[in-house]
């Protein structure tokens, strides 16, 4: 891997990973090259970008922390407060040398077209294989059935989330070696099973456990994820009615 990005990657981590958040770089144009038009980034193909992901541990080495001491931030979901708390403190440890731009995993433009699409810069940056239907060579399901593609991460599984995208937009890196994903479900009969259980079973939580993994999400930690974004932020605030919220 080229130096520079080597570099700049181990500092976002050392920022982020007492957060139980890891990052891998890549370059715009790997993401650019397979992703259809409307999802391209406006940025030269060797700029230098990093996939952010979130473990198990985040759970408790910065949202609930976070939520002790910052509830007074504005939007909506605690979660995406908190990843933007985590953020901020990457472009602060960078501001006097480098500009990043940040691109939230739940950033819409306003046609609500993701302004990311995290599961392939996952893909591209090595941290997470993605599982796409056409990547089958044959499925049960009706062929004008949309199945939605998941990331496998090779060591959390189906146990992690993606935060977003930090684009230096200053810093090419021509020579960044690619790095592909560890393909962890490489049979089609698992790669079915997945695709199954993450469009038809999703909430039972199984397509995250298509590998054996060492750790997962806490019992507390699903059932905050069950929760939509207004009770998050009850649940924390120690509220239990709704009025007393707005
Ligand atoms: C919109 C959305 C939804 C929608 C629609 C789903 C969809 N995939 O379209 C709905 C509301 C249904 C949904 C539901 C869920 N979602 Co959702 N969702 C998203 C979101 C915000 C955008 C997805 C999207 O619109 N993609 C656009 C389409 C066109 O992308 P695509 O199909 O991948 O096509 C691209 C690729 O094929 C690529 N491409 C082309 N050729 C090649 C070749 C290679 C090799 C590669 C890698 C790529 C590639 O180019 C295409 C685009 O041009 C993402 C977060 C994000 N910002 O990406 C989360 C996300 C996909 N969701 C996620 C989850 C977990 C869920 C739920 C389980 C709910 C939950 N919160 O727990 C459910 C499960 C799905 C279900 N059974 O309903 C996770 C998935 C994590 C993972 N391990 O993969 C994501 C990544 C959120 C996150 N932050 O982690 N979701």
């Amino acid at each position: 891997m080229e130096g520079t990005a080597t570099r700049i990657a181990e500092r976002v981590n050392r920022v982020l990973n007492p957060g139980g958040y890891e990052c891998a770089p890549f370059k715009v144009e790997w993401y650019n090259d397979i992703v259809d038009q409307p999802f391209k980034l406006n940025y030269p193909g060797d700029t230098l970008a990093v996939n952010v992901i979130s473990a198990p541990s985040m759970y408790e080495d910065a949202l609930k922390p976070f939520v002790e001491t910052e509830i007074g931030c504005s939007s909506r979901d605690p979660l995406d407060d908190c990843t933007a708390f985590w953020f901020e403190k990457v472009v602060q440890e960078f501001a006097s040398e480098l500009q990043i731009e940040v691109l939230y995993d739940f950033l819409v433009a306003p046609s609500r077209r993701p302004l990311i699409i995290v599961q392939t810069s996952g893909h591209v940056s090595g941290q997470s294989f993605y599982y796409q239907r056409k990547d089958l060579i044959e499925d049960p399901w009706p062929r004008d059935k949309a199945i939605y593609g998941v990331s496998v991460h090779p060591t959390y599984g189906g146990w992690f989330a993606f935060r977003g995208v930090l684009i230096f937009v200053d810093m090419r890196v021509p020579n960044l070696e690619r790095v592909e994903p560890p393909d962890v479900v490489p049979t089609n009969e698992k790669r079915v099973e997945l695709l199954e259980k993450f469009n038809f079973h999703w909430k039972e939580w199984t397509f995250r456990d298509i590998i054996p993994v060492d750790v997962c999400y806490s019992d507390e930690m699903k059932k905050y994820l069950e929760l939509p974004p207004g009770p998050r932020r009850r649940q924390y605030l120690g509220l239990d009615t709704d009025e007393l919220l707005y």
